[in-house]
């Protein structure tokens, strides 16, 4: 059954986006105790009405709920492994970003310390805290979110819940994070290209714009179809062809003295996939690579 939408929470870790989580709470009407290893960090939400407690014990023993946000994993089992026996029967919902393997050696720890354990990551920063559009994707046992899915939505609307395995939130959380950093630094690559020349990158801005939004953009459900089915059809552009267009983007990097080691990664990686007799496939089978490097069939 689903707590109480007014089921007290304690958020323990109160750096920006700790202290944004328990602002949330508050605003959401939750009953909210604080703690943080700075105590003074507390000030602020003391006056809006969460409650502080003295010691981190304190805080874990407040009540059944315990959101925890704080620098990494580390911190994290440092933290609750001090509270001793008052951390045994608490819901915790971790927030703290880490690794899949961080998670899911801290879902096991918690489960020998008796601790029912959440671990979620949060696709926002601090300012996007509370509103209904926010991701944060949670794993875990199914049983322990529903029973707190009221209360975390106080947070963010958009929490969606990934199943049982605890490492998900983080996988998909660098995955979603090495999508945005990756395309952002082709885009960087392509205006250093076009600076060597002294074009401003706003000169260069409506056709890129306009080619994410025709060209790179529509094109993603199809790789995403060709990933799951294992078939890369080459939609009148072989893998062949473009790796020689990738050639051209390596030398003109080199030429414009604008550093080539993205398309350089790019052209190698395009290569390895047509040395697996890929050549007449599409883009998408490159995918092959980057998912094996290792060819285990030589
Ligand atoms: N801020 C953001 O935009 C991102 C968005 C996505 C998720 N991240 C992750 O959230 C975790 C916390 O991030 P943060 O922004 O709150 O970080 P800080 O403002 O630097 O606060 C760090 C808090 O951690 C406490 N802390 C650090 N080490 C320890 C320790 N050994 N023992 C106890 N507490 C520790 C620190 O305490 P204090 O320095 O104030 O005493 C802060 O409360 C993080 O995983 C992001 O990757 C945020």
């Amino acid at each position: 059954m689903a707590a109480d939408s007014r089921a007290p929470v304690t958020v323990i870790g109160l750096g920006a986006m700790g202290s944004a989580l328990a602002r949330a709470f508050l605003a959401a009407g939750h009953p909210t105790t604080v703690w943080n290893r700075s105590p003074n960090k507390a000030d602020e939400l003391v006056v809006q009405g969460a409650v502080r407690a003295a010691t981190v014990a304190d805080a874990m023993s407040a009540g059944n709920l315990i959101v925890i946000c704080v620098l990494d994993y580390r911190a994290m089992r440092e933290i609750i492994d001090s509270t001793g026996d008052a951390s045994a029967d608490r819901v915790i919902v971790n927030l703290t970003s880490g690794t899949p393997g961080d998670a899911r050696a801290t879902a096991a720890w918690a489960r020998e310390q008796g601790i029912e354990y959440i671990d979620g990551a949060i696709m926002a920063v601090p300012s996007m805290i509370g509103s209904d559009e926010t991701l944060i994707f949670y794993g875990g046992p199914q049983e322990v979110y529903d029973a707190h899915a009221d209360t975390l939505r106080s947070i963010a609307g958009a929490g969606t819940y990934l199943g049982e395995e605890p490492g998900l939130p983080s996988l998909y959380d660098v995955a979603l994070l090495g999508l945005m950093w990756t395309t952002w630094a082709g885009f960087m690559h392509s205006a250093a290209l076009l600076a060597s020349e002294k074009v401003p990158a706003a000169a260069f801005l409506p056709y890129a714009q306009a080619w994410f939004e025709h060209v790179i953009a529509p094109e993603v459900p199809n790789l995403a179809n060709q990933v799951d089915t294992g078939a890369y059809p080459d939609n009148d552009s072989t893998l062949g062809m473009q790796t020689v267009a990738i050639e051209h983007l390596v030398d003109a990097s080199r030429t414009q003295s604008v550093d080539p080691a993205l398309p350089e990664f790019l052209h190698a990686r395009a290569e390895q996939a047509i040395r697996r007799g890929h050549a007449g496939d599409g883009f998408g089978a490159v995918f092959e690579v980057l998912r094996a490097p290792v060819d285990q069939s030589q």
